[in-house]
Protein backbone atom coordinates (compact mmCIF):
# COMPACT_ATOMS: atom_id res chain seq x y z
CA UNK A 1 0.00 0.00 0.00
CA UNK A 2 1.34 3.46 -0.88
CA UNK A 3 0.27 7.09 0.78
CA UNK A 4 -0.06 9.47 -1.66
CA UNK A 5 0.59 12.88 0.19
CA UNK A 6 -0.23 16.28 -1.63
CA UNK A 7 -0.30 19.63 -1.00
CA UNK A 8 -2.13 21.31 -3.24
CA UNK A 9 -3.78 25.41 -2.90
CA UNK A 10 -6.88 25.81 -1.34
CA UNK A 11 -8.26 27.53 -4.49
CA UNK A 12 -8.18 23.56 -5.43
CA UNK A 13 -8.67 21.48 -2.62
CA UNK A 14 -12.18 21.45 -2.50
CA UNK A 15 -12.46 20.21 -6.27
CA UNK A 16 -9.40 17.97 -5.89
CA UNK A 17 -11.64 16.45 -2.73
CA UNK A 18 -14.56 16.20 -4.53
CA UNK A 19 -13.29 14.67 -7.59
CA UNK A 20 -11.04 11.74 -5.37
CA UNK A 21 -14.25 11.11 -3.74
CA UNK A 22 -16.30 10.82 -6.65
CA UNK A 23 -14.11 7.93 -8.02
CA UNK A 24 -14.34 6.17 -4.59
CA UNK A 25 -10.89 7.10 -2.98
CA UNK A 26 -10.36 7.60 0.73
CA UNK A 27 -8.90 10.91 1.49
CA UNK A 28 -8.34 13.08 4.95
CA UNK A 29 -7.68 16.96 4.24
CA UNK A 30 -5.28 18.97 6.51
CA UNK A 31 -5.50 22.48 7.05
CA UNK A 32 -1.66 23.64 6.17
CA UNK A 33 0.83 26.55 6.01
CA UNK A 34 3.65 27.14 3.49
CA UNK A 35 6.96 27.75 5.29
CA UNK A 36 7.89 30.65 2.14
CA UNK A 37 4.53 31.93 1.67
CA UNK A 38 3.53 31.61 5.88
CA UNK A 39 -0.06 31.34 3.95
CA UNK A 40 -2.93 28.53 4.26
CA UNK A 41 -2.49 25.64 1.88
CA UNK A 42 -4.06 21.90 1.91
CA UNK A 43 -2.23 18.82 2.55
CA UNK A 44 -4.60 15.74 0.99
CA UNK A 45 -3.51 12.08 2.44
CA UNK A 46 -4.79 9.77 0.11
CA UNK A 47 -4.02 5.76 0.84
CA UNK A 48 -4.08 3.17 -1.99
CA UNK A 49 -2.94 -0.08 -3.82
CA UNK A 50 0.04 0.57 -5.20
CA UNK A 51 -1.28 0.08 -9.05
CA UNK A 52 -3.81 3.11 -8.31
CA UNK A 53 -1.32 5.98 -7.78
CA UNK A 54 -0.49 7.14 -11.39
CA UNK A 55 -4.91 7.63 -11.22
CA UNK A 56 -4.95 9.80 -7.99
CA UNK A 57 -1.62 11.87 -9.60
CA UNK A 58 -3.37 12.14 -12.64
CA UNK A 59 -6.71 13.62 -10.78
CA UNK A 60 -4.82 15.57 -9.06
CA UNK A 61 -2.74 17.26 -11.99
CA UNK A 62 -6.06 17.56 -14.02
CA UNK A 63 -7.46 20.03 -11.40
CA UNK A 64 -4.50 22.03 -9.55
CA UNK A 65 -3.48 24.60 -11.29
CA UNK A 66 -0.22 26.87 -11.17
CA UNK A 67 -0.86 30.12 -10.03
CA UNK A 68 1.07 33.42 -9.38
CA UNK A 69 1.83 35.00 -5.95
CA UNK A 70 3.27 38.39 -5.06
CA UNK A 71 5.26 38.76 -1.84
CA UNK A 72 6.77 41.98 -0.45
CA UNK A 73 10.28 41.87 1.27
CA UNK A 74 12.72 44.25 1.99
CA UNK A 75 16.30 44.95 2.20
CA UNK A 76 18.19 47.19 4.67
CA UNK A 77 20.88 50.00 3.63
CA UNK A 78 23.08 52.12 5.41
CA UNK A 79 23.81 51.96 8.82
CA UNK A 80 20.93 51.94 12.08
CA UNK A 81 21.09 55.86 11.62
CA UNK A 82 20.38 57.52 8.29
CA UNK A 83 19.84 53.87 6.60
CA UNK A 84 16.91 53.01 4.67
CA UNK A 85 14.92 50.19 4.15
CA UNK A 86 13.68 49.04 0.53
CA UNK A 87 10.16 46.75 0.35
CA UNK A 88 9.38 45.20 -3.18
CA UNK A 89 7.52 43.01 -4.61
CA UNK A 90 8.46 39.50 -5.82
CA UNK A 91 6.28 36.87 -8.11
CA UNK A 92 6.98 33.29 -7.31
CA UNK A 93 4.79 30.17 -9.08
CA UNK A 94 2.69 28.31 -6.61
CA UNK A 95 1.74 24.60 -7.61
CA UNK A 96 0.08 22.87 -9.54
CA UNK A 97 0.84 20.21 -6.77
CA UNK A 98 3.65 19.00 -4.50
CA UNK A 99 3.17 15.06 -4.61
CA UNK A 100 5.13 13.05 -1.78
CA UNK A 101 4.18 8.97 -2.39
CA UNK A 102 5.93 6.64 -0.03
CA UNK A 103 5.55 3.34 1.47
CA UNK A 104 2.58 2.30 4.08
CA UNK A 105 4.38 -0.55 6.32
CA UNK A 106 1.03 -1.48 8.18
CA UNK A 107 -2.77 0.00 7.38
CA UNK A 108 -5.16 -1.11 10.09
CA UNK A 109 -8.82 -0.03 10.41
CA UNK A 110 -10.61 -1.16 14.06
P1 LIG B 1 5.50 27.58 0.48
O1 LIG B 1 6.64 27.07 1.28
O2 LIG B 1 4.72 28.72 1.05
O3 LIG B 1 6.09 27.99 -0.95
C1 LIG B 1 5.29 28.66 -1.91
C2 LIG B 1 6.05 28.87 -3.19
O4 LIG B 1 7.15 29.76 -2.95
C3 LIG B 1 6.67 27.60 -3.77
O5 LIG B 1 5.69 26.94 -4.57
C4 LIG B 1 7.85 28.14 -4.56
O6 LIG B 1 7.44 28.63 -5.83
C5 LIG B 1 8.26 29.34 -3.74
N1 LIG B 1 9.37 29.03 -2.82
C6 LIG B 1 9.35 28.19 -1.77
N2 LIG B 1 10.55 28.20 -1.14
C7 LIG B 1 11.33 29.06 -1.81
C8 LIG B 1 12.68 29.53 -1.66
N3 LIG B 1 13.45 29.08 -0.66
N4 LIG B 1 13.14 30.43 -2.56
C9 LIG B 1 12.37 30.89 -3.56
N5 LIG B 1 11.09 30.51 -3.76
C10 LIG B 1 10.58 29.61 -2.90
P2 LIG B 1 5.67 25.36 -4.63
O7 LIG B 1 7.04 24.81 -4.90
O8 LIG B 1 4.58 24.98 -5.59
O9 LIG B 1 5.25 24.84 -3.18
C11 LIG B 1 3.94 25.02 -2.66
C12 LIG B 1 3.87 24.54 -1.22
O10 LIG B 1 4.16 23.14 -1.20
C13 LIG B 1 4.93 25.17 -0.31
O11 LIG B 1 4.45 26.42 0.19
C14 LIG B 1 5.06 24.13 0.79
O12 LIG B 1 3.95 24.21 1.70
C15 LIG B 1 4.89 22.82 0.01
N6 LIG B 1 6.18 22.24 -0.38
C16 LIG B 1 6.83 22.42 -1.54
N7 LIG B 1 7.94 21.68 -1.58
C17 LIG B 1 8.01 21.03 -0.42
C18 LIG B 1 8.94 20.10 0.16
N8 LIG B 1 10.06 19.71 -0.49
N9 LIG B 1 8.69 19.63 1.41
C19 LIG B 1 7.59 20.00 2.09
N10 LIG B 1 6.66 20.87 1.60
C20 LIG B 1 6.87 21.37 0.37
Amino acid sequence: MKLVIAIVQDEDSIDVTEALTEEDYRVTKLATTGGFLKSGNTTLMVGIEEEKVQAVIDIIKNICKKRKETIVTSSAFGGNEGGYTQQYPIQVDVGGATIFVIDVDQFVKI
